[in-house]
């Protein structure tokens, strides 16, 4: 800028000395001042465990950001990693290819329903909902219902944090302060119904008439103007909610009716979350996407997926031969490093049947779970699979101070979970042990018991 003197790289940009303090890092969705204040530094972590910078073992029960679905530090995607940067660094994946991002791919779809058995490659959970909300519109103008524009998220979705995604998502927090977002999209109500089924055990029994609040929607817009909907299977970010039961079979069945198509965002519930491959098996309900990243690789090496149905596909192979038919991609789409990690944590995965383990846990982490209930604040408590939450009553005025005052309490006590407004969320790696899911809810009954 005119009149800035040029300063030294490594130097402070206001007293040009030498620095190594934590200001020029902009946190993401962090509280940058009170972190900077008190921060909570990672620096190293094995199995199921961080290694805090003063030297602590901290027990991970939220698997990093619900992504390091195989434990942290595992030697066989370690090695898969370091060949792969020295064998081949990068290959773009516009107009080229390199063998292992067709191996993963290959590998990948046969974990889906029949019928879904293509898969698009991206960097993130959020680039996966954009190129699913792409694809969608794209795909009703290519079978020739063009009019078809209109995207359909739900109340207190989350799908990342690109325009797209939040336009769809429905956590007021992550749109309002970011203008107008796409135009042509609306929403369904949310499940969360704590009057009629605070404390289920698994899915509630009531709400699957919400599903009918699309029909309220095709009212409104007419079918032949909605392209999609998009929904999360279970709703992760916003606190975790479970799906009411019957719910998602009518979802399917009013998109089916109205030649919508449904998009599932299995983002968190991918990659054995659920104690099933993904969320699709669990449910038994089988959508036309499938946006996934995270565990795809453990979250070792950033990658995303979006997997489509066959006639999705199909309907964009025509045309002549040299034709690009999805003018759509990421520079790093199928990175070979990436691809490298997929296929070994898939390895890891197969080898330990982790993907499935989550079902053998859940009603161990289910009953300790819910022996939470009855401890001061407490007004909910969710689950499903290796998912958790307790929702805390706010403190009048003071909304999500209990529950990150929680979430301080337990790091100081060698635990780390993940809160969200007032919830407590957990999700941990799912090579976790009995000993272990006895130390979060020993620790967290502590910290509940004596929480202001
Ligand atoms: N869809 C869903 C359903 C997600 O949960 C995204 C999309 C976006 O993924 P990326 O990779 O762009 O972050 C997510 C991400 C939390 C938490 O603690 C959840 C997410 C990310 C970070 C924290 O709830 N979900």
């Amino acid at each position: 800028m005119a009149g800035m003197e040029a300063r030294k790289p490594g130097t402070d940009s206001r007293t040009r000395v030498a620095t190594n303090n934590l200001e020029a890092f902009w946190m993401p969705f962090t509280a940058n001042r009170q972190f900077k204040k008190a921060p909570r530094m990672l620096v190293a972590a094995e199995g199921m465990y961080y290694r805090s910078a003063d030297g602590r073992k901290v027990l991970d029960a939220t698997a990093g950001l619900w992504c390091c679905n195989a434990g942290h530090g595992r030697q066989k995607i370690v090695d898969a990693v370091a060949s792969q940067v020295k064998e081949l660094d990068y290959a773009p994946a516009f107009q080229m290819g390199h063998p292992k991002a067709f191996e993963l791919a290959a590998r990948l779809v046969t974990y889906m329903p029949l019928g879904i058995d293509h898969v698009f490659f991206t960097n993130s959970g959020s680039e996966s909902v954009e190129t699913a909300l792409k694809i969608a519109i794209a795909y009703q103008r290519a079978r020739g219902e063009g009019t078809r524009f209109r995207l359909i998220g739900r109340e207190r979705g989350y799908h990342g944090v690109n325009f797209g995604g939040i336009s769809v998502g429905g956590i007021p927090t992550n749109r309002k302060f970011f203008g107008t977002m796409l135009t042509g999209v609306d929403h369904i109500r949310h499940t969360h119904d704590i009057a009629r089924n605070a404390f289920s055990k698994g899915q509630p029994q009531h709400g699957a008439e919400l599903a009918d609040d699309l029909e309220r929607l095709v009212a409104l817009h007419d079918a032949s103007t909605i392209a999609a909907v998009i929904v999360e299977p279970v709703a992760g970010s916003t606190g975790v909610l479970i799906p009411p039961k019957g719910y998602l079979e009518r979802l399917r069945a009013i998109c089916d009716k109205h030649g919508i198509l449904l998009i599932f965002d299995e983002v968190i519930t991918g990659f054995g979350r659920m104690g099933t491959p993904f969320a699709t098996d669990y449910y038994g309900v089988v959508p036309d996407m499938i946006t996934t990243a995270k565990g795809i690789t453990s979250g070792v090496i950033p990658m995303g997926a979006v997997f489509v149905k066959k006639e999705i596909y199909d309907a964009f192979m025509n045309g002549p031969d040299h034709m690009i038919e999805l003018f759509h991609g990421y520079t790093y789409s199928a990175h070979p490093v990436a691809s490298a990690a997929g296929l070994a944590t898939l390895d890891i995965y197969e080898e330990e049947g982790l993907l499935t383990r989550g079902a053998e846990l859940a009603p161990y982490w289910e009953e300790r779970l819910h022996g939470l209930r009855g401890l001061p604040h407490v007004i909910d408590i969710r689950n499903s699979g290796l998912i958790g939450a307790i929702e805390l009553e706010p403190i009048a005025g003071s909304p999500t101070k209990r529950a990150f005052t929680a979430f301080l309490e337990a790091f100081e006590k060698n635990l780390m979970i993940r809160t969200t407004g007032d919830i407590i969320a957990m999700s941990p790696p799912l090579i976790i042990e009995k000993s272990e899911i006895d130390q979060i809810f020993d620790t967290l009954t502590g910290i509940l018991k004596n929480l202001a």
